[in-house]
């Protein structure tokens, strides 16, 4: 069942976590202007600050479920929610720059790990309150989507029509 089709997949995501974070989403993060940064748009959903702060979050968590998968018989992953789990305003009070340094350094230690996976762990499911599906697989392929998705919002609050412009590529 696990033939190489199947490493393709396994190693194809693992390198998309390896380069989406550098390459595209904190460059993106850096071309926020100051000024529209904490800015939320008219519809009450989140600044570019707090999808920023988001993703480490992100990562941390996928960290840990990383070893539930490995460490439990029946893993059981329940889901995190952050407009459900969290006060509302709760990413405006974190450090940016703390949170950017967090998603870059808990990047690769992340990978490392999923580096030293066999087919077998892609495969292993855990139950999920959330979602009928949940493999070792799906959770690290949500994770390269989760980082665009983030990365999509990021964009369009850059492109606001009414807001300053974003700043020059660093
Ligand atoms: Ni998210």
């Amino acid at each position: 069942m696990y033939d190489r089709h199947y490493d393709d997949y396994f190693s194809g995501t693992t390198d998309r976590c390896v380069g989406t974070p550098p390459k595209i989403v904190i460059p993106l993060i850096r071309q926020a202007d100051p000024v529209v940064l904490k800015r939320r748009p008219p519809s009450g959903k989140w600044s570019i600050h707090e999808h920023a702060c988001h993703l480490p979050v992100a990562d941390e968590l996928f960290l840990r479920r990383i070893d539930v998968f490995l460490s439990e018989d029946k893993p059981v992953i329940n889901s995190y929610d952050p407009g459900r789990d969290e006060p509302d305003d709760a990413l405006m009070h974190v450090d940016l720059e703390e949170a950017v340094n967090r998603y870059r350094t808990l990047r690769p230690e992340l990978v490392h790990k999923l580096r030293s996976l066999k087919p077998a762990d892609w495969a292993k499911t855990a139950e999920h309150d959330e979602y009928n599906l949940y493999s070792m697989f799906v959770m690290v392929r949500h994770l390269v989507l989760h980082d665009f998705f983030h990365a999509y919002r990021i964009e369009e609050l850059l492109l606001c029509k009414d807001w300053p412009r974003p700043l020059p590529m660093q």
